[in-house]
């Protein structure tokens, strides 16, 4: 097991857009136990593979609070979305911001598990915010480009701040 570095936003490489898994063999369970590792290690609800520099369609989420209810998310595809819901979100790759977001509420979405067996989840709540905001980041799009021009300069300023005070 391995805790992997997390890209820190603004990294162009957070904008990268993922590929395809079509290889289903023991590296890629070890990038998601990697992953899942490093998730509960930041801690964060999720995890998608573009954070850690890896440009494939992964993902990794569990929103328990007893961290047992891993759930891996292999080429995830939307089938269907119903209704609108603000929500503040956070990013592993982002630390420190927090800001409403508005995504579909009620969400179904089709994937593979890490032996490549397709299953199709009906999801609300945390988990459904969590899958959305995973499945851009597998686009390049980090959820503060949902904010305004003026926010997102705020926010490139405040973290600059940061990690000249924790450098
Ligand atoms: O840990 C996380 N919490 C969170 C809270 C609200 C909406 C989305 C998230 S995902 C985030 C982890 C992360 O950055 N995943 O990409
Ligand atoms: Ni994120």
């Amino acid at each position: 097991m391995a805790i992997l570095p997390i890209l820190q936003y603004p990294d162009e490489r957070l904008h990268k857009v993922a590929k395809r898994v079509d290889q289903f063999d023991e590296s890629i369970r070890k990038l998601a136990r990697d992953m899942a590792e490093t998730m509960y290690a930041a801690p964060g609800v999720g995890l998608a593979a573009t954070q850690v520099d890896k440009h494939i369609r992964l993902i990794v989420i569990d929103v328990s609070e007893t961290h047992d209810d891993l759930r891996i998310f292999i080429n995830p595809e939307l089938l269907d979305s119903q209704g609108q819901k603000e929500n503040e979100e956070g990013c592993l790759s982002v630390p420190g911001i927090y800001e409403n977001v508005t995504r579909a509420e009620f969400i179904t979405v089709r994937a593979q598990d890490e032996n490549g067996k397709t299953f199709t989840l009906k999801a609300e709540g945390l988990l459904a915010v969590c899958i959305q905001h995973e499945m851009d980041h597998l686009q390049g799009r980090v959820f503060v480009e949902y904010l305004s021009q003026l926010k997102q300069t705020r926010i490139r300023a405040k973290l600059k701040k940061q990690r000249r005070e924790t450098l």
